[in-house]
């Protein structure tokens, strides 16, 4: 993980094998989520090495006897790391550089804003060898695409291109591969310089509305409204548009 104007940028690296989940390296990313808790930390950057961003789990681990088994990769590996993105008081980014297959896809589409590469693709690929979609992929993916949609891709089993998730709503940009980096790293600038507990609760009203009625999430939203007043980013955004000048937030 390196730690870069305040955004950590964590690179899946097993580029040989495209970046699929091994046990060591999903416990990997687990302690490197947990490390981006610290304050100096405002955004967060998951991205692959080489030509994919993650073909989910290795399928050798899981044909191995002495592997860790079904019941403790979704418990161990996969669950945990689904959450912890989700529970980050930040903003987490999936820069989605190549193919994203299985687990690996689900965990690009649990970030907050995922894009990805013009070359790159999804593919929910367990239905191809007779297992469901994990990851938190069968919550997440009907939310973001509409059920018909996340049905057929997760039953088909069929990849379909950055350009296309991007038309359906699945992710949020498609960038050309030249630039791709420049572009990703601009919104990840972006966001780690604007209020992040303000993002925060952002995030957290997003996925409270998952559960809650409507009259419920006004109410969520009174409460958290009053939470970010309490913020010094809310009093330096107010000053600043009555100055008339740009922002300047610490995460505080
Ligand atoms: C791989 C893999 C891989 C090992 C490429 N494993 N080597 C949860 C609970 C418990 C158990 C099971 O899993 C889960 C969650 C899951 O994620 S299930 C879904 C697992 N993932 C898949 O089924 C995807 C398998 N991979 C593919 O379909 C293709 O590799 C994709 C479409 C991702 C890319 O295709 P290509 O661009 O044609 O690349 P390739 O197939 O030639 O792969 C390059 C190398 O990477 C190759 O190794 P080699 O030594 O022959 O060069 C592959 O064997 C290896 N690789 N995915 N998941």
């Amino acid at each position: 993980m390196q730690v870069e104007k305040s955004i950590a940028i964590i690179t899946l690296n097993r580029p040989e094998k495209l970046n699929s989940f091994v046990r060591e390296m999903a416990l990997l990313l687990q302690q490197k989520l947990d490390e981006c808790s610290a304050n100096d930390i405002r955004c967060v950057y998951i991205t692959g090495m080489g030509r994919a961003f993650s073909a989910g789990q290795d399928l050798t681990e899981v044909t191995t006897p002495s592997g860790p088994g079904f019941g403790r990769i979704l418990s161990e590996h996969y669950n945990p790391i689904v959450t912890k993105i989700r529970e980050l008081q930040k903003p987490v980014i999936a820069a989605v550089n190549g193919v994203a297959a299985g687990a690996g896809a689900n965990i690009a589409l649990c970030c907050d804003i995922v894009i990805a590469t013009e070359s790159a693709s999804f593919l929910q690929a367990f239905s191809k060898i007779g297992l469901i979609p994990d990851s938190g992929g069968t919550h997440v993916l009907p939310r973001l695409i509409g059920w018909q949609k996340a049905s057929a891709l997760m039953m088909l089993g069929e990849k379909i291109s950055a350009t296309d998730a991007e038309r359906i709503g699945m992710i949020y940009k498609v960038f050309p591969d030249e630039s791709f980096r420049e572009e990703a790293m601009k919104i990840a600038e972006t966001l780690a310089q604007m209020p992040t507990k303000g993002l925060a609760y952002t995030k957290q009203l997003l996925h409270l509305s998952q559960d809650t009625s409507f009259h419920e999430q006004l109410n969520d939203e009174n409460i958290f409204q009053q939470r970010a007043a309490t913020t010094q980013d809310y009093k330096e955004g107010v000053q600043a548009f009555l100055e008339k000048r740009p922002g300047k937030f610490k995460g505080e």
